[in-house]
């Protein structure tokens, strides 16, 4: 690949050369070219900036030093500053850099064109998957613009001989756009195969499933009193994938919500999301045997439909407290005398799920014996069984 960039401030790009960039220059999977702006800018002054019209603060680079130096660069007639690496890396690639690499064409989107990269604030957001997309181009070239920017019909112009594309690196304001090359030229050229070594790596970089990474450790593992979590030393690859991806869905929760929208959720990654304590409070008329088949039943059939149950209470409703119960009057309605062998339950279940509410309680009733009366629902949070409330309230206050 071949980089060029076009600039005022040459020396912005250096770090060019350093670490990762160096590495490729040295073996010679990139090519850079860094070319001073005002070589194409004539007059005294070589002045490449004038006053905006219509007015208003600033100035903007001129078209007829943009044009020329476009046309020359895009055609390869100057060769600019060629950087080498400031600090040789002479040691072999190590095995594992080398494992699993592919072949790797370096055709463009469409062909012959080179790309013209344009960094500015006006421009779309730089996503990895441009980065991915032009790690595989032959020949990219930049023009950083300074001041207010550069004239339009310049960039305009370029599609002449170049795709352009005008990249924005994110939301606030630089004062050129050499800094964004340099973010730009970073993550392109790292995903070129042989520059960072063994390509499965990136495969699990943030953005790669449209998550953010979860947190790493190594050792020791306990440091400043500060645990390594317990899982990762399981040995359970299974378990560790899990909770990796747990963590990669929490954190891009919390920080990125909107990068949810885009990803295929698992019931697995649902239920990591959206599972809280959560209570299901009942009013069950039963008979006490049937609810003790029920009881036992209860907690393996709701984990299996996504209710982890932690603790069941069931406590007995004096109904001497309740006089018109609704449960008793219904059933009285209905079955046409009163209650002989069914009696009042207070059923608590207390459990985890990411199920909602509603669909909690029709599952804790779907699990009583077909017709029981019931009232009742289930809330977020975790209840503890306590004296019924219409027992509390029999007290005249005496
Ligand atoms: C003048 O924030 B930026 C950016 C800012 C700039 C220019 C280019 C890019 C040119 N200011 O990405």
């Amino acid at each position: 690949m071949r980089l060029d960039v076009i600039t005022i401030f040459p020396e912005y790009l250096d770090p060019l050369r350093h670490a990762l960039l160096g590495k490729a220059l040295e073996r010679g999977i990139l090519e850079v070219g860094v070319h001073d702006l005002r070589n194409w800018a004539s007059g005294g002054h070589r002045a490449v900036d004038d006053t905006p019209f219509g007015g208003g603060p600033g100035m903007v680079m001129m078209p007829e030093i943009w044009g020329p130096a476009l046309d020359d660069v895009a055609a390869g007639t100057r060769d600019g500053t060629v950087l080498d690496s400031a600090t040789p890396h002479l040691d072999a690639p190590r095995h594992d850099e080398l494992n699993g690499i592919s072949g790797h064409s370096y055709e463009g989107e469409s062909g012959e064109l080179p790309l013209l990269i344009v960094p500015t604030p006006a421009g779309e957001p730089f996503t990895q998957e441009m980065a991915r997309q032009w790690s595989n181009e032959s020949h990219i070239v930049f023009a950083c613009g300074r001041y207010e920017g550069i004239d339009q019909r310049v960039v305009d112009d370029a599609a002449q001989r170049y795709r352009v594309r005008e990249i924005s690196i994110g939301d606030y304001v630089l004062v050129g756009g050499e800094v964004a090359v340099l973010v730009m030229a970073e993550a392109i050229v790292r995903l070129i195969p042989g520059v960072l070594g063994n390509r499965s790596s990136h495969e699990e970089d943030s953005f790669s499933d449209g998550l953010l990474e979860g947190p790493s450790y190594t050792k020791p593992r306990t440091w400043r009193g500060r645990e390594v979590p317990e899982v990762l030393f399981s040995g359970d690859h299974g378990r560790i994938a899990r909770w990796r991806r747990d963590q990669a869905l929490l954190r891009t929760q919390e920080r990125r919500p909107e990068l949810l929208d885009t990803v295929e959720l698992s019931d697995a990654d649902e239920r990591a999301l959206y599972s809280r304590n959560v209570a299901t409070d009942l009013n069950v008329l039963i008979n006490p045997a049937d609810w003790g088949r029920a009881v036992a039943k209860l907690p393996k059939k709701l984990r299996k439909a996504g209710f982890d149950v932690t603790d069941i209470h069931a406590e007995i409703v004096d109904l001497t407290c309740e006089p018109d119960n609704m449960l008793v009057t219904q059933f009285e309605q209905t079955e046409g005398h009163v209650p002989v062998t069914e009696v009042l339950h207070r059923v608590l279940v207390n459990g985890r799920s990411h199920l909602d509410l509603r669909e909690l309680t029709q599952l804790v009733v779907r699990n009583l014996p077909r017709g029981t009366y019931w009232y009742g629902t289930t809330d977020e949070g975790h209840r503890e069984p306590g004296i019924a409330a219409a027992c509390a309230w029999q007290d005249p206050g005496s």
